[in-house]
């Protein structure tokens, strides 16, 4: 009798499962660890940027002093993000490869390039 019941109730709590379930009865629950990840957080902590068809995505990136910055390259060649004065450098980064740099700890407004490609130009704005 208690079969069909709980067969429901499984249902319902895959379904809910996105948003939280609490019946948490039968042992396979996996709120125990109620600590999430830090990936809602996009502050200044952290931020990005994308290669992609030989140029930097965003073109005018804002950050605080030392975020942690990564880089994507989504091209097939390697590309650097490389500041002019070398504030910054992450040197080659392969194709389809990732490098993190962090930024300038001194406010200012960084130009960089990629020196493979120095045509292809951005600026990162520490404050
Ligand atoms: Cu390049």
């Amino acid at each position: 009798m208690q079969q069909p019941g709980r067969a429901r109730l499984g249902g319902a709590c895959t379904l809910l499962a996105l948003v939280g379930c609490s019946n948490g009865g039968n042992g396979n629950g996996p709120d125990t660890t109620s600590t999430p990840p830090a990936a809602t957080s996009a502050g200044p902590a952290a931020a990005r940027i994308v290669i992609e068809n030989f140029a930097f995505t965003p073109a005018n990136l804002r950050v605080r002093p030392g975020t942690k910055i990564t880089v994507f390259n989504r091209d097939s060649v390697p590309h650097t993000v490389t500041a002019g004065d070398k504030a910054f450098d992450t040197g080659n980064i392969a194709g389809d490869a990732t490098a993190t740099f962090t930024a300038p700890s001194a406010s200012g407004s960084y130009a960089y390039i990629c020196t493979i490609h120095p045509n292809m130009k951005g600026t990162l704005t520490v404050s």
